[in-house]
């Protein structure tokens, strides 16, 4: 039987081209309010008709029966970060049983692919609307790290160019390059880590030390010198080189103090 390849194809093309806009517009929501997208950026394909014919024969799946591949409808949301994945798969999990049905979810991440290769696969079910009538048809999403993307991608163009035939040694040494792009990932999240520890105490610490120059100047208007040149100096040091927690103490001295003097902070 002569398969009309267009007309079967439809719905899937579909499919790729509403769930790309869906995803897309998730991180363009996330970013027109200046919040940070766990979606870096989307792609979709839909399965070029030579794979499903190999796919299908290799699976023994009937022609007639190709419905039952899980991937001619084909999603990627590439995330900067390897947490990102777990907020993405949120994501999707909230839709279940709304404009799709989560199937299968299958974590490459935590049980890595004997290749090497790291990714979350979410199965889903996606109801689609074509001139020639309603459908539902699976759709795969693959969620990973740019990092998992790179290796991915070069790994499939290596395995496509030697026709799956890569040497044991070769396969040895992709293996490695894709443990690499982990400790990658690894790093990268330790970095951003850091990074956010170091703004957070900087906002700790720029309240606190506008919180004590208030008092300091309060306390200097209202005419009470007691100790003024001794707290400017205390400060002085304190401001340059002190914790958190020498603020944290200079602010209760000093509010002590003012209620010595019966003073109130405006
Ligand atoms: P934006 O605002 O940059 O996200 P289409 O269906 O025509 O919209 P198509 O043909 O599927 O899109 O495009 P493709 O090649 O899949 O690219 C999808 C989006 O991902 C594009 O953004 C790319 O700019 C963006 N992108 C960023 N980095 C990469 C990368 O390393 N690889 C790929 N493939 N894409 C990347 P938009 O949609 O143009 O707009
Ligand atoms: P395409 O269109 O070239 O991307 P199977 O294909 O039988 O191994 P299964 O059970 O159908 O696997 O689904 P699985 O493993 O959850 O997902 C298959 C898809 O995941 C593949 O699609 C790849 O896109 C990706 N993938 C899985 N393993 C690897 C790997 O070792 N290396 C790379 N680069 N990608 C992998 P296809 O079938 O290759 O189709």
């Amino acid at each position: 039987m002569i398969k009309n390849w267009d007309k079967f194809l439809l719905p899937y093309e579909q499919a790729v081209q509403e769930l790309k806009i869906k995803f897309r517009s998730i991180r363009k929501e996330f970013r027109d309010t200046d919040e940070y997208s766990p979606i870096e950026f989307v792609t979709g394909r839909v399965k070029k008709i030579s794979s499903i014919i190999e796919k299908a024969r290799i699976r023994e799946i009937p022609f007639d029966n190709l419905e039952e591949l899980e991937d001619i409808a084909g999603i990627r949301i590439i995330c900067q970060m390897v947490e990102d994945i777990d907020k993405v798969v949120k994501l999707i999990r909230n839709r279940n049983g709304k404009d799709l049905k989560i199937v299968e979810e299958r974590d490459y991440i935590n049980n890595i692919k004997e290749s090497g290769y790291r990714s979350y696969h979410i199965i889903i079910k996606y109801f689609v609307h074509t001139a020639f009538g309603e459908k539902e048809i699976f759709a795969e999403i693959q969620i990973r790290t740019l990092a998992m993307n790179f290796w991915a991608t070069i790994e499939h163009s290596l395995n496509y160019k030697f026709d799956k035939n890569i040497p044991d040694d070769i396969k040895m040494r992709l293996k490695n390059a894709a443990e690499a792009a982990f400790m990658l990932d690894k790093e990268m999240s330790k970095i951003r880590d850091e990074i956010v520890d170091a703004q957070e105490l900087f906002i700790i610490k720029s309240s606190l030390i506008a919180k004590i120059l208030k008092k300091v100047q309060l306390l200097y208007f209202s005419g009470n010198f007691d100790n003024i040149d001794k707290i400017q100096k205390e400060f002085q040091d304190i401001r340059e080189k002190g914790s958190v927690e020498e603020l944290r103490n200079m602010n209760r001295k000093l509010e002590q103090l003012m209620q010595k003097y019966y003073l109130e902070e405006q």
